[in-house]
């Protein structure tokens, strides 16, 4: 349409506003700005809510609140371009924190506005409270301002604002600060190259905070999306240099234009990936008024994963929601009816929504009339009609699509079965290898393993029987030392062959402990504990079940040995007391050595011989046998174990000298200088 001939012909309306009320029969506007303090009380009223509460306009005071002023300002220039009145729109970011829209559409009227006399109809719609809507819904039917709440409101949390018009071949300004006019409505001056609306603003730092500033890259990327959320609208960006410091992917000036929409976008956006199919599927379907209108452009990526990109009302929803599930769902049931009918419908049931939207890539855009957002963030849209709107929107088109073009159909239907394939697959191999992860970590039930997950600094203890099991249990740091209970004598590894060892549960506990293998598939690096430590009473029992298990330990993982891991440890045999003193000795000469140095005449010294671990009290049993602090411990060296596993030294062991075994231990252990403290 010729706006300027239909909207600025009479010359008397081309008057500023004070001219132009002289001319009516209303009062005149003040023309001084000491005049203004009515105003300044009005529209103090008017926007007073906004500054009060700038949540419940603009949803907070943060980061994304604040660009949000942006996008309602920049969102007025859309609809008086999406209308057909202006082919561009220019947004400059300054060092000074000041952002500028301008548009070359009809500006916004300076006449005098029938509902309040007096004042121009730029001062009521900078000024007044959902005025910008509802100034004339015939005229000015927001598009973006779908959800827009008033060029006021940013007005009002602006510390400073500055509205050009260039109208009637006439410029005219008016400035605000916090809302308020600093004066009417001025005539600037003839001017005959240029005509539209430049919006000149700086948030306030009374509502954002001292540090709150746009940032560049936000900016660039609203505007870009402006551009293809719209297409064929131009968007021209600069932006200071000095703001761009440090800064990547963001030029000083661009021209954003997408005469294709979000088809331009996407194509753009895929240069360079190869794609399962040739054409990008897109398409618009536009309902008067703007009201649930889609657009769309969908592609499938060859590598890689996509990504959907989903505007409402040209605000973003990085989160998805209904619209996003309504495409989910028609690609879907689109492309299993394409199977359907292609012969390949057993192979399409197995795709899922996922299956077909892992590696597409697309671009959709929706309109609806108060949309209900969600989450945290707001980021998720969550009307349920969106759903609705898209996938009725779609389903032909995508028919036609597949149906148009076989050959990439059959290729989109392939690369989707392999993804429901490939996921499938992975799901068996997922579930395969967790069963292989429990059974490499079962641990035997009898095994009170430590906490610590490392074997730096991890003990097993290979306890006698359940009641020195209990005792070990109470007595031991949870933290560092495990406990395995052994019932029993154990099996003579000497004697028994290979199938019975295998049987035997209390090898197969022991081994499944330590986790390291046995043999050949041993691995020092799988050993579950630094030391193992074997436990056991100190009597003709114990001593055998000892040399038992060393016998084990020599036949079936030597090399534990050679590194160094095996122990005994060395319980007392007797306790002696005198008085409030208490010492503990572990073999009969440890004994006599003891009660000649370290007890006196005076006084009744008594002398205790344990039983067993299992008579100790977890507190005694921890002092004298288990904390590092205070026991011993004898490395057990290969040629010990060698001597062990020989028949006759076993037998010597059996005999019914108990302190042989630590005469036997003692002639021939390799001590661990660390570990031996005198008890
Ligand atoms: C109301 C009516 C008309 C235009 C506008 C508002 C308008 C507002 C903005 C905000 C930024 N740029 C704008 N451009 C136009 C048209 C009616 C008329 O000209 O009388």
């Amino acid at each position: 349409m010729s706006d300027t001939d239909d909207l600025f012909g009479s010359a008397a309306r081309a008057r500023p506003a004070t001219k132009a009320s002289a001319r009516s029969k209303t009062p005149p506007v003040p023309a001084m700005a000491s005049d203004y303090t009515a105003a300044h009380i009005e529209v103090l009223e008017g926007l007073e809510p906004v500054r009060r509460r700038p949540g419940m306009y603009i949803g907070g005071t943060d980061s994304k609140a604040l660009h949000h002023l942006f996008a309602e300002v920049i969102d007025n220039s859309m609809d008086e371009a999406v209308a057909g009145h202006a082919s561009f729109i220019e947004v400059h970011l300054g060092t000074d924190g000041y952002l500028t829209v301008a548009d070359n559409g009809r500006g916004i009227p300076v006449e005098e506005h029938p509902k309040f006399p007096g004042k121009s109809a730029l001062e009521v719609i900078m000024t007044t409270l959902h005025a910008g809507g509802k100034f004339d819904s015939k005229v000015y039917e927001t598009s973006g301002g779908l959800h827009g709440v008033g060029v006021s409101v940013v007005n009002a949390l602006s510390d400073h604002l500055e509205v050009e018009v260039a109208r009637n071949q006439t410029l005219y300004r008016q400035t605000f600060a916090r809302g308020v006019p600093d004066g009417p409505l001025t005539e600037v001056g003839r001017i005959t190259n240029r005509r539209g609306t430049r919006v000149r603003f700086h948030p306030d730092a009374e509502i954002f905070g001292p540090a709150a500033r746009f940032e560049p890259a936000r900016v660039f990327r609203m505007a870009r999306s402006k551009a293809y959320l719209f297409g064929g609208v131009e968007i021209r960006w600069s932006c200071d240099a000095d703001l761009l410091k440090g800064i990547e992917g963001v030029p000083e000036k661009m021209v954003f234009r997408f005469p294709g929409g979000l088809r331009d976008y996407l194509a753009i956006d895929l240069e360079g990936q190869t794609l399962v199919h040739p054409d990008i599927f897109s398409g618009r379907i536009q309902k008067p008024g703007g009201h649930g209108s889609v657009e769309w452009a969908v592609a499938w990526v060859a590598d890689g994963d996509g990504g959907i990109a989903s505007y409402c009302n040209t605000i973003p929803t990085p989160d998805g929601g209904t619209h996003e599930n309504g495409l989910r769902a028609v690609l879907l049931k689109g492309l299993k009816d394409h199977a359907e009918r292609s012969g390949q419908g057993k192979r399409g049931a197995a795709i899922t929504g996922d299956d077909v939207t892992t590696g597409c890539a697309a671009m959709l855009s929706v309109f609806v009339r108060e949309p209900e957002f969600q989450g945290q963030t707001k980021d998720r849209l969550a009307t349920t009609e969106a759903a609705r709107i898209v996938e009725s929107a779609l389903r032909d088109p995508f028919d036609h699509w597949l149906a148009a073009n076989p050959a990439q159909a059959s290729r989109l239907l392939e690369h989707v079965i392999d993804r429901a394939e490939e996921r499938l697959r992975r799901k068996q191999e997922r579930e395969i290898s967790r069963k292989t992860a429990v059974r490499k970590l079962r641990l035997p039930g009898k095994l009170a393993d430590c906490s610590n997950t490392e074997a730096a600094g991890s003990e097993l203890f290979i306890v006698e029987g359940d009641s020195a099991g209990g005792s070990a249990k109470q007595a031991r740091d949870r933290k560092t030392q495990a406990v395995l209970p052994l019932r029993g004598k154990i099996l003579n590894v000497a004697s028994a062959g290979r199938d019975k060892l295998a049987q035997n549960q209390q090898i197969s506990d022991l081994t499944q402990a330590l986790g390291c293998g046995t043999l050949g598939a041993y691995r020092d690096t799988d050993l579950r504990y630094e030391k193992v430590i074997i436990m056991t009473d100190a009597d003709v029992d114990g001593a055998h079940i000892a040399s038992l298990l060393v016998t084990y330990f020599f036949r079936q993982m030597p090399k534990l040995i050679e590194e160094g891991h095996l122990f005994l440890a060395v319980p007392p045999l007797y306790r002696i007391t005198q008085g409030a003193k208490t010492l503990y000795a572990r073999d009969d000469a440890h004994k006599d050595r003891l009660l000649k140095k370290e007890f006196s005449g005076k006084g009744k010294v008594d002398v205790g011989r344990f039983k067993g671990l299992g008579e100790m009290m977890p507190a005694q049993l921890k002092e004298t046998t288990m904390d590092p602090r205070t026991r011993t411990l004898q490395r057990v060296s290969i040629e010990d174990a060698e001597r062990a596993a020989t028949i006759d030294i076993v037998e010597r062991l059996m005999g019914n000298k108990p302190e042989a075994r630590f005469a036997f231990i003692s002639e021939h252990a390799a001590f661990a200088d660390e570990d031996l403290l005198d008890i």
